[in-house]
């Protein structure tokens, strides 16, 4: 299967799941719940929780035991791209191809409406009545990992030194601090936790983290040269807001091609790393070769 194919595949199952696990948009208060609703519904790549399901179907796993953390990983993810929307971080207007959560909401409750997915994140990773045969240690390990990941010894500590960065002359090591924590710890738990959850061994889970890491890396330094290069209708969000917000980024410091190739370079090593892994670690291959190839 190519990588459009599972992609386009994986997207879908994801999309038929990820209303499940919230509450309906008439529960009370009906704003909070119809925010998180229009946020996660407004579409995305679901290339998180499709990584989930990849990790778990290298190493032997199910799908559909995962599901709960796949999903929960979305909704983290969608938090994120709330928070970072809002008028004190990026104060951008359009996300998913839709304006984004506060211009509709209002800033109050997109703040809460981020809070609110990241914590019913966790509702659901903590749910062991929702994980099928998965014993409750991994899912506790799993959901240990995620939150690591995405704490301040992770994702937000990437974006608290992004921020701090702002129109400042960064160095190489600083630059590439922020693409690795604020962007690729997220990427790179989604591939732990869907191993972490089908048991993997522990070589095959450094195997895993460390491809996790590359692509994860990767996947932000193209996410700099689309913002460069992309349209807007295509990207379905503001470009060119790295320059406005005078960002350092992979092409600012050195240059478009070059950033191409280190990103086609650490792809290249992430998929080695999988050389250990039979034909079911292709999609997490074919995975890999969408982050550097992908025009959205
Ligand atoms: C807590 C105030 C506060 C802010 C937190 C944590 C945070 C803000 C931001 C995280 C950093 C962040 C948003 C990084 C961007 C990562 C990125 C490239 C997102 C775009 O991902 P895609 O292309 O998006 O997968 P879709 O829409 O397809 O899901």
């Amino acid at each position: 299967m190519s990588a459009a194919q599972y992609l386009s595949e994986g997207r879908e199952f994801i999309d038929a799941a990820v209303c499940r696990y919230l509450p309906e948009e008439t529960a009370y208060p009906e704003s909070i719940h119809k925010s998180m609703l229009y946020s996660v519904l407004a579409g995305g790549k679901r290339l998180r929780p499709v990584l989930v399901i990849a990790a778990a179907e290298a190493v032997g796993g199910n799908r559909n035991d995962v599901l709960p953390f796949a999903v929960a990983a979305e909704y983290i993810h969608t938090y994120t791209l709330i928070h970072d929307d809002l008028p004190a971080l990026d104060d951008d207007d359009l996300r998913r191809g839709k304006p984004t959560n506060h211009k509709v909401f209002g800033e109050a409750i997109a703040i809460l409406t981020g809070d609110a997915l990241l914590t019913q994140a966790f509702y659901l990773m903590t749910n062991s009545g929702l994980m099928g045969s998965v014993p409750a240690v991994s899912l506790l390990q799993a959901a240990h990992d995620m939150a690591r990941a995405i704490g301040t010894a992770g994702m937000i500590a990437g974006q608290v030194v992004d921020i701090e960065s702002e129109s400042k002359p960064i160095d190489i090591e600083t630059l590439e601090y922020i693409h690795v924590y604020k962007t690729g710890r997220l990427i790179q738990a989604c591939v732990r936790v869907g191993a972490i959850l089908s048991r993997a061994s522990a070589d095959q889970l450094s195997a895993l983290s460390t491809y996790g890491a590359r692509i994860g890396l990767a996947f932000q330094i193209v996410d700099d040269i689309l913002d460069l290069i992309a349209d807007e209708s295509q990207l379905g969000k503001d470009v060119g807001s790295d320059l406005d917000k005078e960002k350092a980024t992979y092409p600012a410091l050195y240059g478009l091609d070059e950033s191409k190739k280190k990103a086609e370079k650490l792809v290249e090593d992430g998929i080695g790393c999988l050389d250990v892994f039979d034909d079911r670690a292709d999609p997490l291959r074919e995975i890999g070769r969408f982050f550097v190839e992908r025009t959205f």
